[in-house]
């Protein structure tokens, strides 16, 4: 299968006031020296770099108790969704090189403005360990990284950061795989809202490629853009150890490899995070490197061409 070449925007975002911890505000240099322009430009796509994003703390957020750093990760939030929305509407693929998970309320708002002007639906595949699905009032850390799919889903109190008559995410349009560590307010609300969860024992159970193709018939039939949103804690730490929140028995090596190769596949995909690597805790750039692979497989590079389902 030919690979469809695309011009692919780079937007780095070093965040890390989101987590508890510093250190994945390095993460967009790390990616970069472990090559992914190259990666992806030996695939045949043109890569735009369009640099770090940088900004000035908000001052019309509040102090607020509850989301640590909220000032800063408002700032970052309008800066990427605007970065994310124009880089969408200019024909790129945004591609997010991150920084923590806090910066999905941004890249995922910014497709879901350009998804509404499309008139299309969007839909999110969160590979996580964690739901992040925490509000301010159930996180137990008050870190954002924790909140922001529940933002993205207008359910947080800081939902003012952007415009509040952005377009939201439907909780049924979210899939989240790999999850294996909930809080037990997140376990209610995921329910409550009906997101979509196929956690570690599903991956188990079903294998894979059974969940994969059935998360793309959907968006399919819906003709709907996908946004795939990838923290380092989905793989095991065992050999992507470069994440401040560890969980143990994650997705292996060749799991997140088919997920990306059937992504590619599909030809789905409309964005991309990479998030929550944090250098200072990596072993020799092992897990930098890691993520650049899984990006590569899933801008199409393949061991071998596979024959279309069709033929
Ligand atoms: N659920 C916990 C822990 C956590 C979420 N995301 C990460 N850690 N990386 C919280 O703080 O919300
Ligand atoms: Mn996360
Ligand atoms: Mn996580």
């Amino acid at each position: 299968m030919e690979v469809q070449t695309q011009s692919v925007a780079l937007i780095g975002v070093p965040l890390e006031e989101g987590s508890g911890r510093r250190g994945a505000g390095m993460g967009p240099t790390a990616l970069r020296i472990a090559g992914i322009d190259k990666a992806l430009a030996d695939l045949g796509h043109t890569v735009v770099d369009t640099g770090d994003l940088s900004i000035v703390p908000a001052r019309d957020l509040p102090n607020h108790p509850k989301a640590h750093n909220l000032r800063v990760v408002g700032a970052y939030t309008r800066a990427l969704e605007a970065a994310t929305y124009d880089a969408a509407k200019a024909g790129h693929f945004p591609l997010i090189l991150g920084g923590d998970h806090s910066l999905s309320m941004g890249s995922v708002s910014g497709m879901a403005r350009y998804a509404a002007e499309m008139d299309r639906p969007l839909f999110v595949l969160w590979l996580d360990a964690h739901s992040d699905f925490n509000t301010p009032e159930t996180s137990p850390s008050g870190n954002i990284h924790g909140m922001p799919v529940a933002f993205f889903c207008g359910l947080a109190d800081f939902a003012h950061i952007l415009p509040r008559d952005r377009p939201l995410v439907d909780p049924q349009k979210i899939f989240q795989v790999g999850i294996r560590s909930v809080d037990a307010s997140e376990r209610v609300e995921i329910r409550k809202h009906g997101v979509n969860v196929f956690d570690m024992r599903s991956l188990d159970e079903q294998g894979v490629a059974v969940i994969l193709r059935q998360i793309l018939e959907t968006v399919e039939k819906a003709n709907g853009l996908l946004h795939v949103s990838f923290d380092v804690d989905f793989l095991d730490p065992d050999f992507a150890p470069g994440v401040g929140t560890t969980v143990p028995g994650g997705a292996t090596f060749r799991e997140a490899h088919l997920i990306m190769e059937m992504l590619s596949d599909s030809g789905l995909v409309s964005s991309l995070d990479l998030v929550e690597l944090n250098p200072f805790l990596d072993d020799r750039g092992k897990s930098a490197r890691i993520m650049v692979e899984m990006t590569a497989s899933l801008f199409g590079r393949r061991i071998f061409d596979r024959p279309t389902r069709a033929a």
